[in-house]
């Protein structure tokens, strides 16, 4: 099981700080205080948005810091408060202490959130320190600082799409090309033996997770080959990719093994989407390359190349829609992320 690690450091905003002011009227000589109090500093929160799907974003922006509060003003009136900045992590974030490893917040459910660095409070302002045998304080308290620390976020990936193919087909090249896992790759059959998660970046905001596992043969589910115990990490992806060797003898052949250990397995894997595609595809004469999948039985298939990276963007484009949650507009982006 991969696990993604990210080293966060939040500074909450501090207090702004009380106003020292006196009322000014014509004609009346002194005024009483009317400093009013600084506004609230802002704080950093995390905040589980189920469209964020790894800890790409904290790892590659790491500091998150809050807007302060205003200082107060005369006439009574108070700073405005600093706003809160929202961290969006992925549902299943753990949250550490980098110190001591202890677990601080489980954040499990959308919506969930922690507060990570709280802002400091503002300070009040002179019209607070009058009292009747004191009528012109010219004290005010200044804002508090936020706090600020360093946590360690931890996701257990899940993958939301699986390789599945025969031995030598091309699973963990693929794997490779479009992730930064970096599985062993081998032309020999059972290169894999445990299953490698990969994550799959079309943009700074559609990321998903990507399983290779070893491969499949024929009579897999009574124990040949590897087996199909390694076929339960699966079970939790959204998509399936059959993946068919173009150059193999028989690609509609290898189709109806992998169709056919499938089912034998079980679970839920006949209700998953998927796709086909018939990789190594730079391997074929370019003449034969567009008419490939019909000439090799499978109309539906798409051709593409770990090697030459043919088919790949618009393959990673249709896995994203078949991945993507449900409302599929982009989280919005406003406060996501400090300076
Ligand atoms: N020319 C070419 N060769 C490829 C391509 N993809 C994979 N190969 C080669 O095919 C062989 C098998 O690749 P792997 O990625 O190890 O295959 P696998 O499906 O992970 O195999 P197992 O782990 O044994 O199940 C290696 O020699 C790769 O270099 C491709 O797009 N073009
Ligand atoms: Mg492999």
């Amino acid at each position: 099981m991969l696990v993604d690690l990210a080293q966060i450091h939040v500074i909450a905003g501090s207090g702004g700080n009380g106003c020292v002011s006196f009322r000014r009227e014509k004609y009346v000589p002194k005024g009483g205080p009317d400093g009013g109090d600084g506004g609230r500093g802002g704080s950093v929160k995390l905040l589980v948005d189920p469209h964020v799907r790894t800890l790409l974003d904290c790892r590659e922006q790491p500091r998150y810091r809050a807007d302060s509060g205003r200082p107060g003003e005369g006439n009574r009136r108070s700073g405005k408060d600093g706003r809160d900045l929202l961290v969006r992590v992925p549902t299943g974030t753990l949250v550490k202490d980098p110190a001591t490893g202890e677990v601080m917040a489980d954040l499990v459910r959308e919506g969930d959130e922690f507060v990570a660095a709280r802002g400091g409070g503002g300070g009040r302002g002179n019209a607070r320190f009058a009292t009747s045998t004191h009528q012109t304080p010219r004290r005010a308290d200044p804002g508090e600082p936020g706090e600020e620390r360093r946590l360690e976020l931890e996701l257990k990936l899940i993958a939301d799409v699986g390789l599945v193919g025969l031995p030598n087909a091309g699973k963990s090249t693929l794997l490779s090309r479009i992730s930064r896992a970096r599985p062993k790759i081998a032309a020999y059959p059972f290169t894999t033996l445990e299953p490698n998660l990969g994550i799959a970046s079309l943009d700074g905001e559609r990321q998903f997770v990507v399983a290779d596992v070893p491969g499949l043969i024929e009579g897999a589910h009574a124990g040949r080959g590897l087996g199909v115990q390694f076929l339960r990490h699966l079970e939790r992806t959204r998509v399936l990719i059959f993946m068919v060797d173009a150059t193999g003898e028989s690609p509609v052949g290898d189709c109806a093994v992998l169709e056919r250990e499938m089912a034998l397995y079980g679970g839920s894997f006949e209700r998953k989407p998927r796709i086909v595609v018939l990789t190594k595809g730079d391997l074929l004469p370019p003449e034969s390359r567009a008419g490939a999948a019909r000439d090799a039985g499978l109309p539906d298939a798409r051709l593409i190349s770990a090697q030459s990276g043919e088919g790949l963007r618009a393959m990673l484009e249709e896995l994203w829609t078949l991945v993507a949650p449900a409302s599929s507009e982009a989280a919005p982006k406003d406060a996501t992320h400090g300076g």
